[in-house]
């Protein structure tokens, strides 16, 4: 999964890659380069199986992060290049970096307005690609009968519907589209349509203190377009990143907060994409795996390897809880815990599958 950090310039885009990737991005880089670090899901269940177990190998799902650099300025339009987002188009959501710090010159912050800024901005990505595609398509239907219906004309009906949701305003993820349409449009990596988490970056003295006005609009903002909002001060979870990981828990419990955002702000993406966990687990290899919610467990199969779904026979399922409850898998099947499925059965945060297979 790749998710892609957005945001206006000096927001705290570089300052947050840091703090999630535990890494040394350099800040204050204008016009860097986009930033690419991998990260493990954070994931006590995982560990539990990894200690009970001590496999030859674990394997945790992991998130890549990347962060497009907002190389430029605004044009003689007033408007961003064209290129804002070209290092951030094949991912499948969007964490939203916006200022809600002072300035350099001690500006008070406009987090609400530099969201809708940003948004604006999504959807002037998009009706460039739609612009783009509608001509492509309109080129090739040329001369065809006015009521046939084929793809094509299907793929300009929607399209002509997506360039009016874009053109009133509307981000395209607040529009609801058939499986059937969702799948025409697959390919074009449409910026409005991704998930989207708002980070708001406060500065350190306001943590633990009632929110300011700013945030209080831009929650405004955020609930009126459906959109999550975080509140982190990236320069401290930054700072707390760089710690040795025993000295971190200690100084974020001073600080007054339970957990790294990192941590929180991985979890709320999981969230935002409806994706859930299962794992597998052997003195081979344990191994976590993220799925959207809803997949059958033939699918699930699929993704741990194609044979298995090939071959696939029946699946044994035991949920964590039940396994640390009962100290592991062999105990928890005789305790009546784990269940054979077949190949319908929907995979649920959590389980533990072991699937039988014959190819
Ligand atoms: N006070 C305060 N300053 C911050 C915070 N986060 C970032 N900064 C500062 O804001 C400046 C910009 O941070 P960056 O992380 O480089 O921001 P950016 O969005 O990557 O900036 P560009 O790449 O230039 O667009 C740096 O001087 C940071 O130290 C914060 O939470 N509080
Ligand atoms: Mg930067």
């Amino acid at each position: 999964m790749k998710v892609g950090i957005v945001g206006l310039q000096q927001a705290g885009k570089t300052t947050l890659f840091r703090a999630i990737t535990q890494g040394k991005a350099p800040i204050d880089e204008y016009g860097g380069k986009p930033n690419v670090g991998v990260v493990a899901v954070p994931d006590a269940r995982f560990d539990w199986q990894v200690e009970n177990i001590s496999p030859k190998k674990a394997t945790p799902a992991t998130i890549e992060f990347i962060e497009g650099a907002a190389k430029i300025g605004e044009d003689q339009r007033g408007r961003f290049g064209s290129d804002f987002f070209q290092d951030v188009r094949a991912v499948d959501a969007l964490l939203h970096v916006v200022r809600a710090f002072p300035g350099p010159l001690g500006e008070p912050p406009t987090p609400d307005k530099d969201a809708r800024a940003l948004a604006e901005e999504l959807i002037l990505a998009d009706l460039q690609s739609v612009e783009t595609r509608l001509a492509r398509v309109e080129k090739s239907l040329h001369g065809t009968k006015k009521d046939a219906t084929t793809p094509l004309t299907m793929e300009r009906d929607l399209l002509l519907e997506i360039k009016d949701a874009l053109e009133s305003g509307r981000l395209l993820k607040a529009l609801s589209l058939t499986p059937d349409q969702e799948k025409l449009i697959r390919g074009y990596d449409f910026m409005s349509q991704k998930p989207q988490i708002i980070v708001a970056n406060i500065p350190e003295e306001e943590i633990g203190e009632p929110e300011s006005a700013s945030v209080k609009e831009l929650r405004a903002y955020a609930q009126e377009a459906g959109i999550l909002v975080t509140v982190l001060s990236a320069k401290v979870e930054a700072e707390v990143a760089e710690l040795p990981q025993d000295e971190q828990k200690e100084y974020l419990e001073a600080m007054g907060l339970s957990e790294p955002a990192r941590d929180r702000l991985i979890h709320e993406t999981y969230g935002a994409l409806g994706l859930i966990v299962f794992y597998t687990a052997g003195e081979p290899e344990v191994r976590s795996h993220s799925i959207p919610e809803g997949t059958q467990v033939i699918d699930a199969a699929a993704k741990i390897h194609t044979d298995l779904a090939r071959g696939f026979i029946r699946a044994e399922v035991g949920h964590f809880e039940d396994v640390r409850a009962a100290g592991g898998w062999e105990e928890a099947k005789r305790a009546g815990k784990v269940e054979l499925h077949t190949r319908e059965y929907v995979v649920q945060d959590g389980d533990i599958i072991y699937i039988r297979f014959k190819v």
